[in-house]
C-alpha cells in the first residue's frame, strides 16, 4: 500500500517543532528533526512574537527533513501579523499576553451587548481574542496601512508560497466568524470598527494552500492547510474510539472540553465562557480555557529551574489539598512573578502559603486538576455529551502526578498520550488529503490508537471530595 512521508511544524508558545512522519494506512513513523526556543521579546513597550527567528528555524529544520510530499503548519491560536498593500509584513506580531488588551472586553461590550457577541461568534470571552487586540489597535498607523491580515500559521505560510487565506480552525479562534454561517462576521468588524476587508479568504483543512517558492530553498514541494489551530489538530490525534470521551489538550494551556456536531449557544453555556471552536469535518470543539503549565513554567522561569521532573517529583511528595487557586484568574494571564502572585491568591483566601517550590507546585497541580474536574462536568451538563473517559494528549500527558490528579478529580478513568497529538494530527490530515489514508476522522484516530503508545491512569479516592476543596474558592 502507498505510504507517504510529511513534514508538520508545531509551533507552541514556549517551543517550536519540526517533525518528519511516514504514515499510511498501518504506519505512522515520528521524527522529531528540529526543535527551538521561541521566546518572546518585549521591545517598545511591547511584547512580540520573534518571527523571523521562528521562520528561520522553521526552514532549517523543514531541509532537515529531508524530501516530503507535503508541509503543513499549526501554532496556537488568535494572533496575527499585518501586511500592507505591497504584501509587506507591518510590524512584528505581538504577543497575546501583551497588555494592550487591558479594559478592551469591557469597552467592546459596552458597544455590542455580551448576548449577542455570543450568539454571532460562540467564542468565548478572552483579553487576547483578535477582535480584541485589534479593537486595542484601532487607531494605529499600522492598522491604518494594513490590507491583510494573517494569523500566524498563514503568515508563515504566505511566506514559504506566496498565498494568502485564512484557514477555518484557527479563524475560528479570532471572533470574527460567524458561528452560524462560516463566513466572516463583517458587519461586527465594521461595528467595532475594523476594517473587513483585511479578513482574507478562508481555506479548509486537507486543502493544497500552494507551492514552496524559491526561497525556501527546497524545491516545489506542496504545502497543505491543515487544522492550523494547535488545539484542533491536537484533538485530531486524540486516540478516541467513538464519541463518549473528553479530551484535555495540556500544554501551556489546558484546553478541556468535548467534540460536538453542533455549537451550545445557550446563556449558562456564555456565563461558564465555553467556546465553540471549529474542528475538522464540521464538527465543533466545545471547551474552556484553562490556564494550563502556564503557572508551573513562569514559576520555573521565576526560580532559573529548567528541570520540571525534580519539581514534580518533589510535588508529589508534598500533602496535597493543602491550598488551591483558580487558574483562570486573569491576574495569573500576563508573564511575571508567579510564585509571588500564587501566594497573594492563597493569603486572599485564607488557606495557607506555599513556602516551598515542591508547596507551590503541589498547589498549581491540585488547582488544575480541580479546574479540569470542573470543566469536564460543565461541559457535559451544558452540551448533553456525557463522558467515560478522558484523554489528555500534550506534553502535559508526561506528567504523571497531574494525570493521576485528573482522574481523580473527575472519577473518571484518564488515557494519557500522545505527548505529541499536536503534530500527529497535522500530519494525518496531510496524509488523507494526500490520499493515503480513509476518509473519516474516527478512522484517522484509529490509527493514532493502533500506534501510539497510551497510558492509563485510574480514579482513585472519593472524586466528590473535590467539591469541598472548590467550596474554598467559592
Ligand atoms: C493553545 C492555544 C489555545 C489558545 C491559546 C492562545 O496553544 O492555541 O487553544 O486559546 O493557545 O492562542
Amino acid at each position: 500500500t502507498a505510504t507517504a512521508r510529511v513534514a508538520a511544524v508545531d509551533l507552541g508558545a514556549a517551543s517550536g517543532r519540526v517533525m518528519a512522519a511516514r504514515v499510511g494506512p498501518d504506519l505512522l513513523e515520528l521524527t522529531e528533526v528540529a526543535r527551538f526556543a521561541n521566546t518572546a521579546v518585549r521591545a517598545g513597550g511591547t511584547l512580540h512574537w520573534d518571527v523571523l527567528s521562528l521562520y528561520r528555524s522553521i526552514l532549517d529544520g523543514l531541509r532537515d527533513a529531508g524530501p516530503v510530499d507535503s508541509i503543513g503548519i499549526d501554532s496556537w491560536a488568535v494572533d496575527y501579523g499585518l501586511l500592507d498593500a505591497d504584501g509587506r509584513l507591518l510590524g512584528n506580531p505581538v504577543h497575546y499576553r501583551d497588555s494592550r488588551t487591558d479594559g478592551v472586553i469591557e469597552q467592546v461590550l459596552r458597544q455590542v451587548p455580551a448576548e449577542r457577541l455570543y450568539a454571532a461568534t460562540g467564542l468565548q470571552l478572552q483579553p487576547f481574542n483578535t477582535l480584541f487586540q485589534l479593537v486595542a489597535a484601532r487607531d494605529t498607523a499600522q492598522l491604518a496601512a494594513a490590507r491583510t491580515l494573517l494569523l500566524m500559521p498563514d503568515l508563515l505560510a504566505y511566506w514559504l508560497t506566496g498565498e494568502i487565506g485564512a484557514e477555518r480552525t484557527n479563524a475560528s479562534t479570532t471572533q470574527l466568524l460567524d458561528v452560524n454561517s462560516g463566513t466572516w462576521a463583517a458587519e461586527l468588524a465594521v461595528q467595532v470598527g475594523i476594517p473587513p476587508g483585511i479578513l482574507p479568504p478562508l481555506r479548509e483543512p486537507g486543502q493544497p494552500i500552494g507551492v514552496l517558492n524559491a526561497d525556501a530553498g527546497l524545491g516545489p514541494v506542496r504545502v497543505t492547510a491543515v487544522a492550523s489551530h494547535d488545539t484542533a489538530s491536537a484533538v485530531v490525534g486524540v486516540p478516541a474510539r467513538g464519541e463518549r470521551f473528553a479530551y484535555l489538550s495540556c500544554g501551556t494551556w489546558s484546553l478541556v472540553g468535548v467534540e460536538l456536531d453542533r455549537p451550545v449557544l445557550t446563556g449558562q453555556s456564555r456565563a461558564a465562557n465555553f467556546t465553540n471552536e471549529v474542528g475538522v469535518d464540521g464538527t465543533v470543539r466545545y471547551l474552556r480555557n484553562v490556564m494550563g503549565l502556564w503557572l508551573l513554567q513562569e514559576c520555573q522561569r521565576v526560580w532559573g529551574e529548567d528541570e520540571v521532573e525534580p519539581l514534580l517529583r518533589a510535588a508529589a511528595r508534598s500533602p496535597g489539598f493543602r491550598s488551591v487557586i483558580d487558574p483562570d484568574d486573569p491576574v495569573f494571564l500576563p508573564p511575571g512573578d508567579m510564585p509571588a502572585r500564587i501566594a497573594e491568591a492563597c493569603r486572599r483566601t485564607g488557606q495557607p502559603v506555599p513556602g516551598t517550590p515542591a508547596e507551590t507546585v503541589r498547589c498549581i497541580l491540585d488547582s488544575l486538576a480541580l479546574a479540569h474536574r470542573a470543566a469536564i462536568l460543565d461541559a457535559q451538563r451544558l452540551s448533553g455529551r456525557e463522558v467515560d473517559v478522558v484523554h489528555i494528549v500534550g506534553g502535559g500527558a508526561r506528567n504523571e502526578l497531574l494525570c493521576q490528579l485528573t482522574a481523580d478529580a473527575c472519577g473518571l478513568p484518564v488515557l494519557a498520550g500522545p505527548v505529541e497529538a499536536t503534530a500527529l494530527g497535522n500530519i494525518l490530515v496531510q496524509a488523507r488529503a494526500l490520499g493515503v489514508l480513509g476518509a473519516e476522522l474516527a478512522e484517522l484516530r484509529d490509527l493514532v490508537r493502533n500506534t501510539q503508545p497510551v497510558r492509563s491512569f485510574t480514579p482513585q479516592g472519593d472524586s466528590a471530595a473535590w467539591s469541598a476543596v472548590a467550596a474554598r474558592l467559592a
